[in-house]
Order: C-alpha cells, then sequence, then structure tokens
C-alpha cells in the first residue's frame, strides 16, 4: 500500500525527514470513523521502516479541528461486543502510535475531543496552536473514553485533574493545558507548524537508535495501565439507555436527557 492510496489520511514527506501526517475529514471535523483508523494502523506499520521519517507530526485538515472525536454516527448503533471490540481495537492502534519507533508530535490545531484527544495523549509530544480546544467530552454522550483517555490522561496531568476532566466533559483551552502539563507549547496558528517542524529537526540531529530506545524506555513507566478494564466498561455502556440518548441527542442536535439506565 502507498501513502497515495489512502482516503482520509495525506502524508507529506520531504527530504529532511520531518513527516506530516494530516488526518482529512474536515466536513466532519476529522472525525475516527472505522475507515480512518483502519488507515492510521496501515500507515503506522508501513513509516516504521521507511527511511523517508524520522520524525512524524500528526494535525487535522481544515482550520476548525485537529480530531473532534471519534464518530458518534458509526458509535450510536454498536452492541456491548461492537463497543468493547471497537474500543480494544482503537487501543491497539494507539499503542502503535505510542510505541511507535520515532517520535511522534500532535500539532493540536483546534478541537481535539474524545477520541482527537486520545489520540493526540499516544502521540510523544503536544504543540497547541492558541484556539485549540481539548476535551474528553464522552459522558455527554452516556460513554466513557474508550481509546486509553481513561489511562493516558491521568498517567500526563496526574489523577485528581483527569477525573474532573473526564467527569465534567468540559474542554480546557490551550493556555490551560500548558498549565497542566497536557501540551508541551502553545503557539499562534501561523507560527505553529514552524516552531513544530524546528522541534523535530532538533531531534532529528541525535542517534536515531538512541531515539527509539529512549521512547521505550519512558513507555515501560506507563506499562501496567488496564485498557482491558476500559474497553469492558465502554462495552458495558453500549448497552445502556443512557448511551442512545447521549448518542442520538447529539445527532437530532438536542441535549440529552439522561435517566441513569
Ligand atoms: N462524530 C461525527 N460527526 C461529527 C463529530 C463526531 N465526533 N464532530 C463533529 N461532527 C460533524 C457534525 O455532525 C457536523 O456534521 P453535519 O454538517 O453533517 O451536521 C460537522 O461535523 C460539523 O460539526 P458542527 O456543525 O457540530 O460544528 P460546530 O462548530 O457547531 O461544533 C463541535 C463543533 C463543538 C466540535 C461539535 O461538532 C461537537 O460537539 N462534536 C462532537 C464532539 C464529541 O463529543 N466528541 C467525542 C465523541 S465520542 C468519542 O470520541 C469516543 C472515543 C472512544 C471510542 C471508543 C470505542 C468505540
Amino acid at each position: 500500500m502507498k501513502s497515495s492510496d489512502f482516503e482520509f489520511l495525506k502524508l507529506e514527506q520531504n527530504q529532511n525527514r520531518v513527516s506530516v501526517l494530516t488526518i482529512n475529514r474536515p466536513d466532519k471535523l476529522n472525525a475516527l470513523n472505522r475507515s480512518v483508523l483502519h488507515e492510521l494502523d496501515q500507515l503506522f506499520q508501513m513509516l516504521r521502516s521507511d527511511p523517508k521519517t524520522g520524525v512524524l507530526i500528526i494535525t487535522g485538515a481544515g482550520e476548525k479541528a485537529f480530531v473532534a472525536g471519534a464518530d458518534i454516527k458509526e458509535l450510536s448503533s454498536l452492541t456491548k461486543q461492537q463497543g468493547e471490540s471497537l474500543s480494544a481495537s482503537g487501543q491497539a492502534i494507539f499503542d502503535q502510535i505510542e510505541s511507535f519507533n520515532k517520535p511522534v508530535i500532535a500539532l493540536i490545531n483546534g478541537y481535539a475531543l474524545g477520541g482527537g484527544a486520545e489520540l493526540a495523549m499516544a502521540c510523544h509530544i503536544r504543540i497547541a496552536t492558541e484556539n485549540a480546544l481539548i476535551g474528553l467530552p464522552e459522558v455527554s454522550l452516556g460513554l466513557i473514553p474508550g481509546y486509553g483517555g481513561t489511562q493516558r490522561l491521568p498517567n500526563l496531568i496526574g489523577k485528581s485533574k483527569a477525573m474532573e476532566m473526564i467527569l465534567t466533559g468540559q474542554p480546557i483551552k490551550a493556555e490551560e493545558a500548558l498549565n497542566i502539563g497536557l501540551v508541551n507549547h502553545v503557539a499562534s496558528t501561523a507560527d505553529a507548524m514552524g516552531y513544530t517542524v524546528n522541534l523535530a529537526e532538533k531531534m532529528l540531529k541525535n542517534g536515531p537508535l538512541a531515539l527509539e530506545k529512549a521512547i521505550e524506555a519512558i513507555n515501560s513507566v506507563y506499562s501496567t495501565n488496564s485498557y482491558t478494564k476500559e474497553a469492558t466498561l465502554f462495552g458495558q455502556l453500549c448497552n445502556t439507555n443512557d448511551f442512545r440518548e447521549g448518542t442520538n441527542a447529539f445527532l437530532e442536535k438536542r441535549n440529552a436527557d439522561f435517566k441513569g439506565n
């Protein structure tokens, strides 16, 4: 498979070994449907041994969003088993990103919500534009984060703040994300790509094997996480009326009326 075969991903590679991957589904704010996830899986397998990629930057097409989450239309009809299985397969893809053998930087250029925030958290470093909004609003849909967010968010910012973000479902602005350590740097929209490429080039001056082993060593600190538990709980919620109500309310552009069953 060649990168030009992808429908929802755009890959730009140049001489300096900094590659830019754009999630390209702007009419749906780059929401992650099954096809996008499948393409991400294929692309990461392809780039592992690609000499033209030394550092990968991931961003979203358009001016509004990095990624606005998993595709809620697809989620809305999931059964318990399908929910658990989709959660587990997405977790495996995001794990592939986190354990990629070269640095991966998320350039968060707008909304990074739900699965979009989880994608950014699976990357090694996050740069945000000033207009970025980052959050895990799944509880507003009667769900929980299912692509590793319940595990990676506390790892990145601590349990207390992670509880607040996940239980309120409220997004935070770039500046707050910087203050709590969720992103590494905030830049204006005009400067963000230049800053990120510059950061990538600093990394590329170093030994590639050392970069790979540094990523592996740092990741090993966080190797006891309970992703299976997250997928099981996500699946259980797919069996509830609250989940049907929450996702249908979004699709019908109205507020959800949860009954707790
Ligand atoms: N899924 C599907 N479609 C979406 C999504 C999404 N997550 N986000 C936006 N869209 C679509 C809208 O439906 C709309 O489509 P259309 O034009 O056909 O009506 C289009 O994108 C543009 O969106 P809006 O008109 O809503 O744009 P606004 O600027 O008014 O609002 C927001 C932008 C605030 C970002 C709003 O779109 C929004 O709230 N989106 C949903 C955010 C959200 O709740 N994300 C979390 C989703 S759940 C999730 O990610 C779970 C991850 C774990 C999954 C685990 C296993 C399955």
